[in-house]
């Protein structure tokens, strides 16, 4: 309703809630996997919500999509073949497009309802569609995984919603092994990875897993996104055995990129010394997900 809160429950934050300001509501429908909901907020601009979640605001998405993309990109010399887990609303595409070295992008978004909805709503996400680069695949990512060439991915960025619902068993082991499958021997994985605040234990399995099956070492990464629940956002990153890749350093720096990709939006939030900074973790953190 205009003019009142809308509040955001959810036992993936129990004893809290999160609100935004509802200008107007633009869009509510249930597609065949989840409730797909659109509103004007009076101070983020669009939002879109999927099972009464949070998954991007007009003003803050800059944060998450540059981050999740760029981190891995820019961890290596030369990616060509990318694939997206999820990411349905362009966002991650719009940002791969900034490099020329890729030469082929392959998404796999389960739901069509939030690509419809975001090239309705949210055309300067949605403008990552029009890369002719990019192969849209409409389906589960499970499956998609499972019969996907081994050794195809140079970057596989997962950019999926939070594991309740169609999302669950993105961050179980048999999808990360199909992942590890999937990349070449170097090849980098970046994955959605919840709050260090209030998904410890979620963030620790996660690790654990990719440390079994990836045989090297897990790095997290976290960024600033106001509303995603307690305002940050983490990322798992992970190599294939292979030359080591340095996260730390990115070695594809973003600002040598030549800036030929069709649309032309600035960078509003990543840089290399936000790369650079996005490693350094509390120490709560670094103890309770045994990265000391
Ligand atoms: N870039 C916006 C942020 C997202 S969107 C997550 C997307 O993952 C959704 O469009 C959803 O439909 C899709 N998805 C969920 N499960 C699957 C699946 N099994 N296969 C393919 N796509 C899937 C994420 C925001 C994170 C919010 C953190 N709290």
């Amino acid at each position: 309703d205009a003019g009142k809160m809308v509040y955001f429950n959810n036992p993936m934050w129990p004893g809290e809630a999160h609100s935004l300001k509802v200008e107007s509501i633009l869009f509510k429908e249930k597609s065949d996997y989840q409730e797909v909901l659109v509103f004007e907020s009076s101070t983020y601009g669009k939002v879109l919500v999927l099972d009464g979640i949070v998954q991007l605001t007009e003003k803050d998405e800059c944060a998450y999509q540059e981050m999740i993309a760029h981190l891995p990109l820019c961890s290596i010399p030369s990616p060509k073949t990318v694939l997206v887990v999820g990411g349905g609303d362009g966002g991650v595409l719009r940002e791969i497009s900034r490099h020329s070295s890729v030469e082929h992008i392959d998404i796999c978004e389960i739901d069509k309802m939030v690509i419809d909805v975001s090239k309705k709503f949210f055309p300067e996400l949605a403008v990552g569609f029009e890369d002719p680069r990019v192969n849209l695949h409409v389906g589960d990512a499970i499956e998609f995984l499972r019969h996907a060439p081994k050794g195809k991915y140079d970057a596989i960025i997962v950019d999926s919603s939070d594991p309740v619902g169609p999302a669950q068993e993105l961050v179980e082991k048999p999808f990360f092994e199909t992942i590890a499958q999937a990349l070449r021997l170097g090849g980098v994985l970046c994955n959605m990875a919840e709050s260090m605040w209030l998904h410890t234990h979620l963030i620790e399995d996660m690790i654990s897993i990719c440390r079994e099956t990836f045989k090297g070492p897990v790095h997290y990464a976290w960024a600033s996104v106001p509303t995603y629940p307690s305002g940050v956002i983490g990322f798992l990153l992970c190599s294939t055995e292979g030359p080591p890749v340095d996260f730390l350093n990115p070695i594809n720096p973003i600002e040598k990129l030549d800036g030929a990709y069709l649309h032309k939006r600035e960078l509003r939030f990543y840089n290399s010394e936000m790369h650079r900074a996005a490693f350094a973790l509390p120490s709560f953190l670094k103890r309770e997900v045994r990265l000391l």
